[in-house]
């Protein structure tokens, strides 16, 4: 038998022990292992009843997704699962941590199921792309009845044990810490009652009760707008029918046809690619693993505004004390008003207890003297972007902050390094920027500046895990790795429409690709007056800023959400943006004069030249070391900028759609449009010349 898997025997009770760390996921070598130790089990005279039980952290986790992509080896799973099903003894599955994925799916074979009470189940495979290929989707509605199978099936949800009770999934709960001991006295209570071997594949009532039932088709609508763009939901609400339309040993078949389609889909690919990122991104190359952290135990905030006020609630959200500077009293009213509401609009939504409001509004406190600041671990600061300002600022907290403490910048391209310039201590600034809204977003993009320690780096990934972000570390320009490669689309996208295009038709084809909106219904959510702000400056400057119909906006208060009118217009108060006619007169006249006359532009120029010149960007930030691997790039849009996850990331599509001919286009567009941001990237080039991708890097 495999280590991993292990057999004895307690008196009458024969034990399956998987000891598989970190999650006991279902690799080759414990899937062998379940089906030799069930054939001991089997065996075994002396056992009457057998106790699947797992160590370490946790319960089964899934199927092993590394091996997903690469040849089966047998045994399957669904072949371990029937074994589990048809032993002769009552067999009983003991869940701690999480059972989850092919582990739910093992536990569903077995015949009695007792968890922790702290215990959590789920069938995430939708998350990955996938549905459940080991039987899940056949037998959680044997238990469950249609409703609760196809709501777990294709949200991939967790469920609680207590729940998990209450729906039928398991059949009892303790409340110890000991999943063993606890299976050990239930399988016992099995022996000592007799109690016989009770399939779940042979229950018929549920079934029975939701044969033929609407809620499958009403199911797939609701998909529609909820899955939209997604492949695999769907294939789940196929895969629960067929177990009210089939017998079991059908439906089976029919489970294993649809769960190969889901892992041939590029899909499946760019999800899973998704969520090994995600946590690649925290291993920094270069940063040991066992570099120190500071301990972050309070935290000061400078700025009130909606940024500040988010940032606040982030470190609120985990018990952890706030102080927010301002240098007015009505900033501080406000913004602590808008957080007030920002909780209570939770509370009302059911996702917090007005206990753990008054919690949360007693951690956050306020002033107007950065002498607050002087016991505090961390300073974030999120004032508006002006670099001297920031100086002003950053040269009053070397002041008075404690030795030790960390003085961050919240911003969205100044430069790190002539912040840090301002204080004492460069070695302990570092920019942490936060995405909007700040107490949502996922994203923290933590920015080293040339002089940032090894510990300060190491503190700010750990205060992002922390907060339950994903912080990706990045290097310092103008920009960072985000909002460089967004800078880029935007001007992109707006000399579209300068040359033809419409607004809504770039967008579209944004939204097409599975962003949640493109372009312009974005910067009418960011402000308009953002980006010609930023464009005025830098033609003070002196640098030859293209003109824009967008400015035009800006000029006549179009700002945007706010003023309920800037690309598009919005109505009574809602988001949803309206093709307005005074926008495309204000682009019609724009052309005139300056002259142009427009053209007939396709869909396919707009994806090109938004996402190309993008791509071309991201090479050019790899090279120069601004981000470590693609896979960064790739966290830092999924999480920040609502890149589809189910495409992996800019980078990871690229690499789907060919290098070669995404370099070719770059070439094209810089013959025709010139411009530093169609010079092809050099490493492109010469992954391009080398045949690989950025994968390969
Ligand atoms: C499936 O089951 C298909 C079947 O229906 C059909 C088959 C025929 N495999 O997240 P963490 C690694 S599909 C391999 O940081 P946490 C993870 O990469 C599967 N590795 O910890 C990380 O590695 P590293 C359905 C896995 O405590 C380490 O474990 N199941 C797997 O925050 C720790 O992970 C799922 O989708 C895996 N299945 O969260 C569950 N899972 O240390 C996916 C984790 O090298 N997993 N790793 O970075 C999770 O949701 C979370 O990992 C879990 C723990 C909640 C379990």
């Amino acid at each position: 038998m495999s280590e991993v898997v292990t057999y004895s025997r307690e008196g009458a009770i024969g034990v399956i022990t998987v000891n598989y760390p970190p999650v006991n996921a279902l690799g080759h070598a414990v899937r062998s292992g379940l089906l030799a130790a069930v054939e001991q089990g089997q065996a075994d005279g002396e056992a009457q009843v057998l106790l699947l039980v797992c160590e370490g952290r946790t319960f089964m986790a899934g199927a092993d997704i590394r091996e997903f992509g690469k040849p089966m080896q047998e045994p399957g799973l669904p072949q371990v699962i029937d074994a589990f099903e048809n032993c002769r003894k009552p067999v009983v599955a003991a869940i701690h941590g999480t059972a989850l994925g092919g582990g739910l799916e093992t536990a569903l074979g077995c015949h009695y199921r007792i968890a922790l009470t702290s215990a959590k189940v789920g069938l995430p495979e939708v998350k990955l792309g996938l549905l459940p290929g080991a039987g899940g989707t056949q037998r959680l509605p044997r238990l469950t009845g249609a409703q609760k199978a196809l709501e777990m099936i294709t949200t991939g949800d967790f469920v609680a044990a207590p729940q998990a009770l209450e729906l039928g999934i398991v059949d009892a709960l303790d409340d110890g810490k000991d999943a063993k001991a606890a299976g050990l006295a239930f399988a016992q209570s099995i022996a000592d009652e007799g109690k016989p071997v009770r399939r779940v594949r042979d229950l018929t009532d549920k079934v029975e009760a939701d044969k033929g039932s609407a809620i499958f088709d009403q199911f797939r609508a609701g998909l529609q707008k909820k899955a939209r763009g997604l492949f695999s939901p769907f294939k789940c609400v196929d895969a629960v029918e067929a177990a009210f339309n089939l017998p079991f040993d059908d439906g089976m078949t029919r489970e294993r046809e649809l769960f190969m389609e889901c892992m041939e889909s590029p899909q499946r690919a760019g999800l899973i690619h998704a969520f090994f990122s995600e946590r690649e991104v925290s291993k920094v190359p270069g940063l040991a693993a066992d570099t120190p952290v500071r301990d972050v135990k309070s935290v000061g905030i400078i700025g009130a505004g909606t940024m500040g006020g988010g940032i606040a609630m982030n470190f609120a959200n985990v018990g952890i004390p706030v102080t927010i500077v301002e240098v007015q009293q009505e900033a501080l009213d406000r913004g602590l008003a808008i957080i007030r509401r920002n909780y209570e609009n939770s509370a009302k939504k059911g996702r917090v207890t007005q206990a753990q409001v008054e919690e949360r509004m007693a951690l956050i406190k306020t002033s107007l003297s950065y002498d607050d600041f002087k016991d505090v671990d961390l300073v974030i600061e999120a004032v508006f972007e002006n670099m001297a300002i920031k100086k002003e600022i950053f040269a009053k907290l070397d002041e008075v902050c404690k030795p030790g403490a960390i003085l961050a910048s919240n911003t969205s391209t100044l430069d790190i390094d002539e912040i840090a310039s301002a204080t004492k201590r460069p070695e302990d600034v570092v920019g942490m920027h936060f995405f909007s809204p700040a107490n949502v977003m996922k994203l923290l993009e933590n920015v080293r500046g040339s002089k940032t320690s090894d510990e300060v780096k190491a503190t700010v990934m750990a205060v992002a895990k922390t907060i339950k972000k994903v912080g990706v570390l990045v290097g310092n320009c103008h920009g960072f790795v985000g909002n460089r490669m967004l800078h880029k689309r935007g001007a992109e996208a707006m000399a579209l429409v300068n040359e033809g295009a419409t607004p809504q038709q770039v967008d579209k084809v944004l939204t097409d690709l599975g962003y949640p909106m493109g372009q312009f219904a974005m910067s009418d959510l960011a402000g308009i007056d953002v980006g010609y702000r930023i464009r005025e400056e830098r033609r003070k400057a002196g640098e030859d800023v293209e003109a824009s119909w967008m400015d035009k906006l800006a000029e006549q208060g179009r700002l945007g959400q706010k003023t309920q009118a800037g690309v598009y217009k919005y109505e009574d108060g809602s988001r949803a943006p309206v093709v307005d006619p005074a926008v495309d007169q204000i682009i019609a006249d724009f052309r005139t004069e300056q002259g142009i006359t427009p053209r007939e532009i396709s869909d396919q120029e707009i994806l090109e030249r938004c996402m190309y010149v993008m791509i071309n960007e991201g090479a050019k930030i790899l090279e120069e070391g601004i981000a470590d691997r693609a896979l960064d790039i790739d966290v830092v849009w999924i999480y920040g900028y609502g890149f589809p996850a189910y495409r992996g990331g800019p980078m990871f599509w690229a690499d789907q759609v060919g290098l070669d001919t995404i370099l070719s286009a770059v070439k094209k567009y810089h013959d025709s449009i010139g411009g530093e941001q169609w010079q092809p990237s050099a490493l492109l080039d010469k992954l391009v010349n080398e045949g690989k991708a950025f994968g390969d890097l």
